[in-house]
């Protein structure tokens, strides 16, 4: 071993503040915080490929826990730095920040998200190995929670260039094991369509499946993609430009659905929250149609932003120095000069577009003011519906309300299943806690749209019982609890149906959403029982681990909530005391949606897949 002084004290020092305070880095020690690690070296090659030297990533989950990431790109430098006297890898690889003093990194990313660094991933590491093509060798070197415990060495020759790093997460510091398949899938295919002829392949050598993500249309692709199996009622415009640094790429589509579906990246993040590039991109749409309409429609009136964008699927895509991110989750892009620049470009190339392409554009105007007449016949109708609802209260029969006037104490549990609601009714605190049990099968979002979703009973119950309205104008002050909570099943059918109540959520009451309101109650899966004492038990690993620790015990599986008998319920799904809920966040339930699309979608092929891969984690929706 090498002997290591002065410098080797800094770099402790920012190991030990690494593992000390992980959270601070990367977000938390969950499953969060252990896939970020991953996005954290993929995010590096992601940036040797937008510099123009990286064409191919590979990625694989190995057996051991670990994962490598493997690109073509220049190599980590191995030179000597000239200050710190040790190679420029070893300076990357453990101390913080280090990254941008050698990569000239046009993009750097800010805001806590990714771009914490290499040393952050080393330090959290049980181990990490490095090896560099560069300069006709291969270089190697492996660390151990962020200490080199081998010098940077040659352990070969090359003729290509490139880097691979394999690390594998320290189960000292995150309580997570595993890397989850389909949550690296979801986002490599990401960031394949929003990196345009960049080859990014996944191995998961724990079950032996591969897939190749490649995009040559990019964010066009994406767009056709999310729009498989809809009706489409223009081609697909895509925008793209640069001013001031920012560099934008936008593609969107009309569709004859009544809702819209809009994921915006800002540096390859996907930013859940909106923010200026998203502003600045309905802004010019708006103005667009508007100016188009006035020269070319006879007798056109103004369209509104929210009929222009009923029925839209977009891809927003924008690059910024130096990105400013806010907002409960850090995922809303603030920079001011942002929406400026998306504006006045979505504006100038979409309204050329329009001109260029008349009978699209009628299309388009007229599929705006169908929406607009839509919208205010739904307005008229909910009036009247208000107005009859005023005279018989009619909040529906099968809910068993609450007492309390105070709305943030009030909680609605909406339950599957009928025997289920009635355990629930029986168990429930009357005081705080709603029921509303609604039947299994309620109704298929994706394909009915929000009109036929309206005449469905058991959607209607929930959309009365909530109160707020639904679709655009849903009104969150009007909203008659302050949770709404999803108690299903811990089954497959259980997971569907609320994926499906997700789904509609996300479409039809987003701010419910977007407020925190929404929420998943996890029955426990098992009852063990030793002697006297009762446990609860949520998930196969507690399983494992408490019969381990107990010995012989007696283990009751409860196939579903209608099982458990109303004191059970009580103490282990409805209780605030003892209960185990998940806050529902927007990516959870756009998680949901996409899950939705795929299962419901025509896509056989896509769906096969889905649900093989998706098996085993469906019944973890809620992480
Ligand atoms: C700094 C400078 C150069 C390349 C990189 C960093 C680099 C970092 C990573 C991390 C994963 N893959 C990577 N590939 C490249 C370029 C130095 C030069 O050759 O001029």
């Amino acid at each position: 071993m090498t002997d290591y002084t002065a410098e080797t004290i800094e770099v402790l020092d920012d190991i030990q503040a690494v593992r000390k305070r992980p959270g601070m880095y990367v977000g938390d020690t969950g499953v969060r915080g252990f896939h970020h690690l991953l996005w954290e070296i993929v995010d590096n090659s992601i940036d040797e490929a937008l510099a123009g030297y990286c064409t191919e990533i590979k990625v694989t989950l190995h057996k051991d826990g670990s994962a490598s990431v493997e690109d073509n790109g220049r190599g980590i430098p191995v030179e000597e730095h000239p200050i710190f006297k040790r190679p420029a890898l070893e300076i990357v690889m453990t101390k913080l920040h280090a990254g941008g003093k050698f990569s000239k990194k046009a993009y750097k990313v800010s805001g806590g998200l990714h771009g914490v660094g290499l040393s952050v991933v080393n330090a959290l590491s049980e181990w990490l190995e490095v090896w560099v093509k560069r300069n006709g060798k291969v270089f190697y070197q492996r660390y151990e929670r962020g200490k080199p415990v081998t010098p940077l060495r040659v352990v070969g020759e090359a003729k290509e260039t490139g880097t691979k790093i394999r690390f594998k997460p320290d189960p000292e510091i995150f309580e997570v094991k595993e890397f989850d398949y389909g949550l690296v899938a979801e986002r490599l295919e990401e960031l394949a369509f929003l990196n345009k002829g960049l080859k990014i392949t996944l191995i998961d050598e724990r079950t032996g499946k591969v897939r190749v993500f490649y995009s040559e249309e990019g964010v066009v692709g994406f767009v056709r993609y999310l729009n498989e199996g809809k009706r489409t009622i223009s081609d697909v415009v895509y925008v793209s430009g640069e001013r001031n640094g920012i560099s934008v790429e936008i593609a969107f589509q009309f569709t004859d659905e009544d809702y819209e579906t809009l994921l915006a990246f800002a540096n390859n993040i996907h930013t859940v929250e909106g923010g200026t590039h998203v502003s600045g991109f309905r802004a010019g749409l708006t103005r667009a149609i508007n100016e188009y309409g006035k020269k070319n429609v006879k007798k056109f009136k103004p369209i509104s932003g929210s009929d222009i964008r009923e029925g839209l699927t977009a891809v927003v895509s924008v690059k910024v120095p130096e990105p400013q991110f806010e907002g409960q989750t850090k995922t809303k892009l603030t920079n001011t000069e942002v929406k400026t620049v998306v504006e006045s470009l979505v504006y100038r190339e979409f309204l050329k577009w329009l001109e260029e392409h008349p009978s699209d554009a009628n299309r388009i105007i007229e599929k705006c003011l169908l929406a607009m007449k839509a919208r205010e016949m739904a307005k008229r109708a909910r009036e009247l519906v208000k107005k009859k609802a005023e005279a018989s209260l009619s909040l529906p029969g099968k809910l068993a309300d609450c007492s309390s006037k105070d709305v943030k104490e009030r909680e609605l549990f909406i339950v599957e299943g009928e025997s289920a609601g009635g355990s629930a009714k029986q168990a429930r605190d009357r005081r705080f806690q709603a029921v509303l049990p609604i039947r299994g099968k309620i109704i298929n979002v994706e394909k009915a749209g929000m009109l036929r979703a309206l005449k469905n009973e058991e959607i209607r119950a929930i959309a009365s019982a909530i109160g707020g309205g639904i679709g655009r104008d849903f009104d969150v002050s009007k909203v008659r609890y302050g949770k709404i909570i999803i108690m299903t099943d811990a089954d497959i059918d259980g997971a569907h149906i609320r994926t499906l109540l997700l789904t509609f959520f996300y479409r039809y009451m987003r701010p419910l959403i977007e407020a925190g309101m929404v929420y998943v109650a996890l029955p426990p899966l098992y009852r063990v029982k030793k002697g006297e004492r009762v446990y609860y038990v949520y998930s196969e690993g507690e399983l494992k681990e408490i019969l381990r620790k107990l010995g012989k015990a007696e283990v009751q599986r409860f196939k579903g909530l209608g099982e458990m008998n109303p004191e059970q319920l009580w103490e282990t799904t409805m209780n605030p005391e003892t209960r185990k809920l998940v806050r529902v966040t927007i990516e959870d339930a756009f998680m949901a949606e996409r899950m939705f699309k795929i299962l419901m979608g025509e896509n056989v092929e896509e769906r096969k897949e889905f649900i093989l891969n998706h098996a085993r984690e469906v019944k973890n929706l809620d992480v």
